[in-house]
Formats: C-alpha cells, sequence, structure tokens
C-alpha cells in the first residue's frame, strides 16, 4: 500500500495573483492556503509533488495600474513581485517555484504554445468593434472598459467578465460602457485580432466535463452551464504594450490577452523550476506524463476560465495533461460584507506580516474559511474562539502538559511500556480518526480532515485528564509511565498531522518530543522505545481582549498601491515592506 502510494506524482497549482492584486486574507484562504496545505500533505505521504505558482504580470491589470501610479509596468511588477513573493513566504505557502509571466521563459513558452495551436487551426482571424478613446487615441480593452453586464444587470461589470455572475464578456456587449479611467464614453472602432475557437473544442470539453467525478459539484456545474449555452470564440490579443508579443505577421504590435497568457503561466514556471534544479527536462513528468495528476486551486469568478478556456487550449494542444482536479471555491467575506481595499474592510496581508502574530495561528483559522462549497466569512469572534479553544486549549494544551509532565516527573526520558486494554481501545478511536483525516485529505476536504486532528488531541485531554497521572505518579510510578508515553506517542502523531496546516508548530512539537524531524505519514503509527523530551515550551499563547485590540488594528488598515509601491522602490535590498515612507 505504501508502496503503491509513493509512485503517485502530483502537480499542484494555484492560480496567479495579478502582480497589483496585494492578497488580503480571504486570497489567501480562497487559494494559496489549500494549495499549500494539499501540497504539505502529498509530500507528507512521499508522492513525487511539485507546487508552483507565480504573479500574473501582463496585460491591461497591469498596464492600469501603473498608469494610475505613474510608473511603467516594468517598474510596478519589479516592486510588486518582491511584496507578493515576501507575503507568501511569511505565510509559509511552500512554492517550489514562484515565477513572474513577465520573464523570457513565460514569454517564449507561451509563443510556442500559440504557433502549435496557430498551426493546427484552432485560431482563426477576425476584426474586433473595440471601445477606442478619440481623446488619447487609444484602443480601450477589457478592464479600461466598465458598464452594465448584459447576463445579470450588474452595473459595474468589467469588459472581459462579468464579477457578479461570472459570465465571460467581450466589452461590445456591455449596456452603456465607459472608461474605467477617466468615465468617458468610448466610440467603437473596428481592429484586427486572432481568435481561439472554442466552438471547436466544444465536444472534447464536455466529455471531459462530464467523466470528472471528483470535482465538487458547484464547478461541475458552472461549467456545464457554459457548454449549455454554446461555446462561441474568443479573442485571444489586444492593443497594448505590456504584455507577450504575438509572433505572427500581421499582428506582431499586439499582445496576447492576459487570459491567454496566464494559465501557460503553469507550465512555464513549471520549466522554470526544473531548469533552476539543473534538470531541465524534468517538467516533462508533470506535463506530459499522464501519470502524473494536476491540482487547480482557485477562486470563484476561475473557475469559467480554468474549466472552459484554459482547458480548451491544452486540448487544442494536444501534448498536456488536463487538470484532475478543479479545485474552484467560493467566496470569503469580511464581518458580513465583501472584502474591499478601497473601503479599507478587511484584513490585509501587507499588515498581517507585521502582526506579531505566528503565522501559524492565521493557518489555522484560515483554514476554517477554506470556502469549500459555500461563502465563508471572517469574524473576529470566531477567529478568537477558535484560537483560545481550540489551538490552545485543545490541542496546545494537551501537547503541553504531556511533555511538561515528561519533562517534570520523568527527567524527560519516558520508555514505552506495554501498553493495557484501555490504550488499545483508545488507539483503535485514534486510528478511526486517522483514517478520517487521510480520507478527506485526499479528497481535498482539508476542513473536515483539520476536524479529524482536533478529535485526536481531543481524545488525548479525555485520556490524560481521567488517568490523572498526577496522582499516579505518587503511587504507581509505571501505569504513570505508560499514560505519558502513550500522550507522547499521540504528540507524536499530532506532530504529522498538523504539519500541512501549521507546519512551524508542527515542527516545535517535534523537535520538543527528541525528534529529528516530522516523521513522515508512513510512519505515524510506529511505536517508539522511549522519549527524550525535550524542555518543553509553550506551543500557542492565549489571546486576550488586549493582544486582540491590538492585532485587530495592525491587520485592518490597508496600505494603499502607492504606499506600497513607493516603499519597495526605494529600498533595493529591503525584504521588509512593514515601513512604507510615510505610513507612520
Ligand atoms: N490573475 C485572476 C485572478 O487573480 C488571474 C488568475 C490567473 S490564473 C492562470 O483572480
Ligand atoms: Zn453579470
Amino acid at each position: 500500500m505504501a508502496e503503491k502510494a509513493k509512485k503517485k506524482r502530483i502537480l499542484v497549482l494555484c492560480a496567479l495573483p495579478y502582480t497589483n492584486a496585494i492578497p488580503h486574507v480571504g486570497n489567501m484562504a480562497g487559494s494559496h492556503l489549500p494549495a499549500d496545505i494539499f501540497a504539505r500533505y502529498c509530500r507528507l505521504r512521499g508522492y513525487e509533488t511539485l507546487f508552483v505558482g507565480g504573479t500574473d504580470e501582463n496585460g491591461t491589470p497591469t498596464e492600469v495600474a501603473a498608469l494610475e501610479l505613474k510608473a511603467t509596468p516594468r517598474e510596478l511588477t519589479d516592486a510588486l513581485y518582491a511584496v507578493q513573493k515576501r507575503i507568501y513566504d511569511w505565510f509559509e505557502i511552500s512554492y517550489d517555484n514562484f515565477s513572474r509571466t513577465s520573464r523570457p521563459i513565460h514569454h517564449r513558452t507561451t509563443q510556442e504554445f500559440f504557433l502549435r495551436i496557430y498551426g493546427k487551426g484552432f485560431v482563426s482571424k477576425g476584426v474586433l468593434r473595440m471601445p477606442y478613446c478619440e481623446k488619447d487615441r487609444l484602443f480601450l480593452p477589457d478592464r479600461y472598459v466598465e458598464g452594465t453586464c448584459p447576463v445579470c444587470g450588474y452595473e459595474h461589470a468589467r469588459g472581459d467578465q462579468c464579477e457578479h455572475c461570472s459570465s465571460l464578456l467581450d466589452s461590445d456587449q456591455l449596456i452603456n460602457p465607459r472608461c474605467k479611467i477617466d468615465g468617458s464614453v468610448p466610440v467603437f472602432r473596428d481592429t484586427k485580432h486572432l481568435f481561439l475557437e472554442l466552438g471547436k473544442l466544444q465536444s472534447k470539453l464536455e466529455k471531459w466535463i462530464k467523466s470528472e467525478k471528483r470535482w465538487r459539484r458547484q464547478v461541475s456545474s458552472l461549467a456545464l452551464g457554459w457548454i449549455k449555452e454554446g461555446l462561441k470564440k474568443r479573442s485571444i490579443t489586444r492593443d497594448l504594450k505590456w504584455g507577450v508579443p504575438v509572433p505572427l505577421d500581421g499582428y506582431r504590435d499586439k499582445v496576447f490577452y492576459v487570459w491567454f497568457d496566464a494559465p501557460i503561466g503553469y507550465i512555464s514556471s513549471t520549466r522554470e523550476w526544473a531548469a533552476k534544479k539543473g534538470r531541465p527536462q524534468a517538467w516533462k513528468r508533470f506535463w506530459l506524463d499522464d501519470k502524473a495528476k494536476i491540482y487547480n486551486f482557485l477562486g470563484k469568478d476561475n473557475i469559467p476560465f480554468h474549466t472552459i478556456f484554459w482547458p480548451g487550449m491544452l486540448i487544442a494542444h494536444g501534448d498536456y495533461n488536463l487538470p484532475y482536479d478543479v479545485v474552484g471555491y467560493q467566496f470569503v467575506n469580511y464581518e458580513g460584507d465583501k472584502f474591499s481595499k478601497s473601503r479599507n474592510w478587511g484584513i490585509f496581508c501587507e499588515r498581517v506580516v507585521e502582526s506579531e502574530l505566528r503565522p501559524d495561528v492565521w493557518r489555522y483559522y484560515l483554514t476554517y474559511l477554506i470556502p469549500e462549497t459555500k461563502d465563508s466569512e471572517f469574524k473576529w469572534e470566531d477567529f478568537e474562539s477558535r484560537v483560545n479553544n481550540e489551538l490552545v486549549a485543545n490541542l496546545g494544551n494537551f501537547v503541553h502538559r504531556t511533555l511538561t509532565f515528561a519533562w517534570n516527573n520523568f527527567g524527560g526520558v519516558v520508555r514505552t511500556p506495554k501498553y493495557g486494554e484501555r490504550e488499545k481501545n483508545l488507539e483503535g478511536r485514534v486510528d478511526e480518526q486517522l483514517n478520517r483525516v487521510e480520507r478527506c485529505l485526499d479528497e481535498v476536504k482539508l476542513r473536515d480532515a483539520l476536524t479529524g486532528v482536533l478529535a485526536i488531541a481531543g481524545l488525548g485531554n479525555e485520556y490524560f485528564q481521567s488517568s490523572e497521572p498526577w496522582v499516579l505518579i505518587k503511587k504507581d510510578r509505571e501505569s504513570c509511565e505508560k499514560v505519558i508515553s502513550f500522550c507522547l506517542h499521540l504528540c507524536r502523531k499530532l506532530s504529522v498531522v498538523l504539519a500541512p496546516y501549521t507546519p512551524e508548530a508542527a515542527g516545535r512539537i517535534a523537535s520538543m518530543l527528541g525528534l529529528r524531524e516530522i516523521p513522515s505519514w508512513d510512519e505515524i503509527s510506529t511505536r517508539k522505545d522511549e522519549f527524550h523530551v525535550l524542555k518543553p515550551e509553550i506551543l500557542f499563547k492565549k489571546l486576550d481582549e488586549t493582544e486582540l485590540e491590538r492585532v485587530r488594528s495592525v491587520v485592518t488598515k490597508s496600505y494603499d498601491l502607492k504606499e506600497i509601491f513607493a516603499g519597495r522602490r526605494t529600498q533595493s535590498h529591503g525584504t521588509s515592506i512593514s515601513s512604507p515612507p510615510g505610513s507612520e
């Protein structure tokens, strides 16, 4: 069984954030964190695992942001890539490679990809009526334009997609279009473009989507909804300067549409990883060999692109693996409303790194917010109670009381005696929970799995409490050692199952248990002859009102992009984004 499990090959991909969209904790809980938990689990299982991502730096989103900051797209993305990278590092998101779609390897990969599908007849030429600003003498692509959604009537739909109903749009479909920058009404003019012939891919896509039984229902039903409407060709080029140039005569002054090149970023980031490893062909193990299973983690509004548009591109190309699971999530809200940077409503990652709370505390609570089947909501009251009642009073307490007892009463050295009926029964109940954790993690039900982890700590606490080792130590040292040994083995198990969620705490548990490292998943039930425990330290501190208020006042004030950008640009070597000039 273990041998077979080892042979799995898993590629974990997280949707590439736009460089200028510095994440809030909802973004963290809605893609990076679950992708990381899953990747860490796969590594613990001994699977051949690769987890890659990067920043999505091309096209309109970047041009618009740069324009607003009076910077070049290059300056902007250089500065903000560093900010983004630092945030994921702080949260211990264990990317094996975190690339940028502005890098040459990505340009090359995108152009090769395009030429291939063009050669196979999946790209057609055509003319688009695009909004054109007569004042600036420039075509206004997708995100420069907003208007009313023709599908649901939402008034702030973007030229490429309605954020409200997720419909994919072209800007000439918008009712009452207006320029996003100055609000003026654009005129429409013809311009030559290239199109992906999605219609030609419809039947293959439909067959594929219907055959994928493990997807969440909300993902399949959204995807099948688009199929039912009938797929139409979709433009893949834009009249912009910043992006991947189109390598085709007659179109060389254009760049690719950002949603065309961005998903190819998954491949180029894998290629970059392989090149950095000095094994330039190794990326093929994940993309060309169908033994590899690809898991895509993404938010709700990215679902159509990952179930239709990108798989359509992959089918057109013909060589690459399609996603095995499209783990599409719902939305995370904040205290009864949507997150909003402009209204300063939410918790912002560039401030969380200054919160002086361990990343694990955030990771723990954010795991509960992974919107697996429905929208979730960050609530401070809930944060406080989960941290204090679960992380501190259940998990932390069990580990701490066990280690402290072993340290104070056995000088840290605890042998493993023969266990009795009681321990064997309890072991059975623990194994049930372990199986549940494993099953849930395999199915990417990350929150349910964490509930199983807590249940194990709960069983440990019950056993410790009812065994009264503080009484036993005075009259029956041997029985007492049995209880503590059993609890230490439970702590060891916890260090394994906690590792995907709270990696730092899991590592500290292992090291306080005197282990060299966190055991692998296969060794979870191994019985050790004895433990040599180190002097225990508190695992997690209780959050009192004052501390909570302090944290809250730090993390709920976002820096605006201007401050962050200015802060980065002036510190050429600094890694800190903690004090952009003028923010104090
Ligand atoms: N950057 C959209 C987003 O951040 C886009 C994802 C690209 S994944 C290939 O929501
Ligand atoms: Zn809509």
